[in-house]
């Protein structure tokens, strides 16, 4: 490869982060059955040391994110232990995510809740949430809802509208200025008939009326088969309300499979937008680089260095496609040659310059042999295998 890809790829990747999800190392399951692996964290202490292990290796994650309802069972007072495992462990939290899915006063909603009650106690949970966040020092606040309904004519969908900015305008103004609420969306599940945010125009108008600071949030798993995910990126970039990703792939629906396992020229495709509206503006678009995976079979660990590694990859390919001659062909219409420029990036190998870049920051060159032969997975067994086996606890 010639030396302006090579220079592309090692300035890519030196500002290249992403972060992992806590409960990417703990036993998930499907809503058939949990599979429970010996070596899966089941406290946050757990947690942080997993996460540790994986940004040691890549050097690329240095946050985690955080669950409240999981990762904080004592609530304002896990903070503490949370800010000494962060020194202990050399990852630091990262966004903040609060639950509005799993009590039981939320089964007929959160913020779209009939009861003022709930969507009172919910909002004072996203409050808590920001406070949390306020004291670690992490800078977003991640609301996933799982809102909705499952039979027509059983909810008011445009006053669950109007609560749902109303609650969301109370959250922003608790924001700190640096802070920013990032708001998913997902088309179903677990509502099977409408739910409340279902894509991204709905968490793009609720950004808007939330406050400056709301940013839309693109979870790659949460949309329709066949939707084109790379145009709503380069739409949200184009208004500036693109706050992050959660990564994962999917064959169906929200199946949370390692990235790229599926799909690579998807990821690759999104990575272009975002690094072509770089180039076009020169402006550096601000986003959260998030993993929402869920490892019910493979190893936790190995599932994780995975995804960041095919990360790394498919923005190393999306970083060499020649931009000068990809706008000439697109003014031109020359199509073949504008599509055989992404094309051939993305058949490129930059496996190589990759592994050079990782030397050069003193890092192993195949983080994934480099755990492997490290006897971290054999300890980690041995010491959590008997808990696990026993564990019969809810989802993270
Ligand atoms: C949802 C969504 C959220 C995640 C939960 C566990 O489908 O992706 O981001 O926190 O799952
Ligand atoms: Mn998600
Ligand atoms: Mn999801």
């Amino acid at each position: 490869m010639d030396s302006t890809k090579a220079e592309k790829v090692f300035r890519g990747l030196e500002e290249f982060r992403i972060e992992l999800p806590s409960w990417g190392f703990a036993n998930t399951g499907t809503r058939f059955g949990k599979f429970l692996q010996p070596a899966a964290a089941t406290t946050i202490d757990e947690k942080f040391t997993d996460a540790g292990q994986v940004h040691q290796l890549t050097g690329v994650c240095p946050t985690i994110a955080l669950h409240v309802q999981w990762d904080f069972p004592e609530g304002m007072n896990s903070i503490n232990a949370i800010k000494q495992l962060a020194v202990q462990y050399r990852v630091q939290p990262g966004s903040i995510n609060p639950n509005l899915f799993q009590d039981q006063q939320y089964k007929f909603g959160s913020f779209g809740n009939p009861d003022k009650k709930v969507r009172d106690a919910a909002l004072q949970h996203t409050k808590h949430s920001i406070e949390i966040a306020q004291r670690l020092q992490s800078r977003d606040i991640s609301m996933w809802f799982a809102d909705g309904s499952n039979y027509p004519g059983t909810a008011n969908i445009r006053q669950r509208k109007l609560w749902f900015e109303e609650n969301l305008k109370s959250a922003h103004a608790e924001l700190s200025s640096s802070q920013r609420l990032l708001i998913e969306y997902k088309p179903f599940e677990p509502a099977f008939y409408h739910t409340d945010i279902a894509d991204w125009g709905m968490a793009l108008l609720l950004a808007r009326s939330a406050g400056p600071r709301a940013k839309v949030l693109v979870d790659t798993g949460h949309h329709y088969l066949s939707q084109n995910i790379e145009q709503i990126v380069a739409w949200l970039l184009s208004e500036g309300m693109l706050g992050g990703f959660h990564f994962n792939d999917r064959r169906y629906a929200d199946d949370d499979l390692t990235l790229g396992s599926i799909d690579p020229y998807q990821g690759f495709r999104i990575f272009h937008e975002i690094l072509y509206f770089e180039w076009e503006t020169g402006k550096r678009a601000d986003i959260a680089y998030m993993i929402d995976q869920s490892h019910n079979l493979k190893g936790k660990i190995e599932a994780m260095i995975q995804t960041v590694t095919m990360a790394q990859m498919l923005f190393s390919k999306a970083a060499i496609v020649d931009y000068d001659a990809l706008a000439d062909a697109r003014q031109k219409c020359e199509l073949v040659r504008a599509e055989s420029l992404l094309q051939d990036a993305f058949a490129a190998d930059v496996r190589p310059l990759i592994q050079e870049w990782r030397e050069s920051k003193g890092l192993p060159r195949d983080p994934m042999t480099a755990f492997r032969d490290s006897g971290y997975l054999e300890r980690i067994t041995q010491e959590r295998a008997a808990r696990n086996a026993r564990s019969v606890t809810s989802y993270a």
